[in-house]
């Protein structure tokens, strides 16, 4: 196994790379969590965590569990999985926006503690069954048993609360809850929310402080998110009466990661003694409605679909090659997935001369420097490697793990990278980074 040539900041050879892995796990940890920055995200962030504990298991497999089960004590009444968790010990301030804008405690079946009101990918299900199967004991299987409940609940919400378009596919309500905030995906329905940039003024970023404001999503998307977010909390966060709310889409990925955590829910029943067979039958709903609803035959392709506007969206970015993560998408899907994974766009190959992007690299909005308008996040990497090793193609599974090990060993533990030069971008010292790359470590290939 070879890495990439050295850039500035990286570590130079493969232990010295685990080592400043584990290093950055150690001093993100907070307590009963891993927070995913110390600057730009001191609180606990739902996806975050997840990826976090599939990289503990590694390394500190105790503490795996306990960041499942902090984030798992936050969960509302209803099941939803808050995306953020706020850390009572910290400044008003120390983040924006903190939870006097979420006012989470004044809606029904929150929590005492606060929290965000919306949710991100549920990748916690795959999450647990990853860490059990490199942790098993002693803790592992009692903390499965643990889990299962507030897994399956995670799971009722989305499917219950979520279909709003009656397709058997969850709807996400921000782009927040895509994980891929700014992601070009999200151009066309966010230019329809009605809102100002000059609203901006009367708050005060904090990412910005942290990092260059040319990195980051504009005062513009911000004044939309905010808005987006008053709808739904002045709601009370209900989701009985969404028809109405600004930002209804059904993201590819997020579906994906909701059929995946059956398929994981499915392992796990097995494992602790309860019945894996709904969870089959649901997984293979989604992988259904997934492709019914949200591939696209002209691109090959899988698209969001805004529901408001009852229509696929255009932008072709790395969120529609993620349902390769599905283990059952039919071989037609697969195989164009991979075509569309190998193509200009995302230039994915057995030897990548480049990193994978998080959007076409030749679209006219691809932006190297705009956080997920173009920039290679690990996560995501690490999800379409998933995918290609599920889909017989573990020769360029293995050029992705090392394109992506090699911009860790190149820049270090960065939170994304620059899809030309692999120049480390964002935070430093970022969670699922240094997670993930100690779980790619872990493998052979
Ligand atoms: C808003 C924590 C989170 C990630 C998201 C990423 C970013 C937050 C922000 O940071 O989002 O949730 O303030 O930009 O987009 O994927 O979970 O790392």
């Amino acid at each position: 196994m070879t890495a990439a040539p050295t850039r500035t900041g990286g570590p130079t050879d493969l232990g010295a790379l685990r080592q400043l892995a584990v290093t950055t796990l150690d001093a993100n940890w907070e307590h009963d969590h891993t927070v995913p920055s110390r600057t730009l995200y001191p609180h606990q962030w739902s996806w975050d965590s997840a990826f976090i504990a599939i990289g503990l298991a590694h390394v500190r497999p105790e503490r795996a569990w306990r960041e499942l089960a902090s984030l798992f004590r936050a969960q509302w009444a209803d099941g939803r999985v808050p995306h953020i968790v706020f850390n009572p010990a910290l400044r008003v301030g120390a983040y924006f926006p903190g939870p006097e804008l979420w006012r989470s405690t004044d809606a029904q079946g929150a929590p005492a503690g606060h929290t965000s009101g919306l949710v991100q990918p549920p990748v916690h299900a795959l999450a647990a069954l990853l860490a059990y199967r490199r942790a098993p004991e002693p803790v592992g299987l009692a903390a499965l048993h643990e889990l299962y409940p507030a897994l399956v609940a995670q799971q009722r919400y989305l499917a219950d609360r979520r279909d709003v378009a009656g397709d058997g596919l969850v709807c996400i309500v921000h782009p927040w809850e895509s994980g891929l905030d700014n992601s070009p995906a999200w151009d066309d329905p966010m230019a329809a929310v009605p809102a100002e940039a000059a609203v901006m003024r009367a708050y005060r970023r904090h990412d910005t402080a942290h990092a260059d404001a040319a990195h980051r999503p504009t005062d513009l998307d911000y004044a939309r998110y905010l808005a987006i977010v008053a709808a739904y909390r002045d709601h009370g966060y209900a989701d009985r009466a969404l028809a109405d709310h600004p930002f209804l889409v059904e993201c590819p990925l997020f579906n994906a990661a909701f059929g995946a955590a059956e398929h994981a829910l499915a392992e796990i029943a097995a494992l602790i003694g309860a019945d894996p067979g709904p969870h089959r039958v649901r997984a293979t709903r989604i992988t259904e409605a997934l492709v019914r609803r949200l591939y696209d035959p002209a691109t090959g392709t899988f698209q969001p679909r805004d529901v408001r506007a009852g229509r696929l969206l255009g932008a072709r970015t790395v969120l529609g090659l993620t349902p390769l993560i599905l283990p059952d998408l039919p071989t037609a899907q697969a195989d164009a997935l991979v075509v569309e994974a190998r193509s200009a766009r995302f230039g994915v190959a057995a030897r990548m001369d480049r990193p994978l992007p998080s959007h076409d690299r030749t679209a006219p909005d691809f932006e190297p420097l705009r956080y997920w308008r173009g920039p290679s996040w690990l996560n995501i990497g690490w999800l379409v490697r998933r995918g290609l090793l599920a889909h017989g193609h573990p020769e360029l599974a293995a050029g992705l793990r090392r394109s992506m090990i090699g911009l860790v060993a190149g820049a270090g533990c960065h939170e994304y990278f620059h899809p030309d030069s692999g120049a480390g971008l964002g935070s430093a010292a970022f969670g699922w980074t240094a997670a993930l790359v100690l779980d790619l470590l872990a493998d052979e290939v």
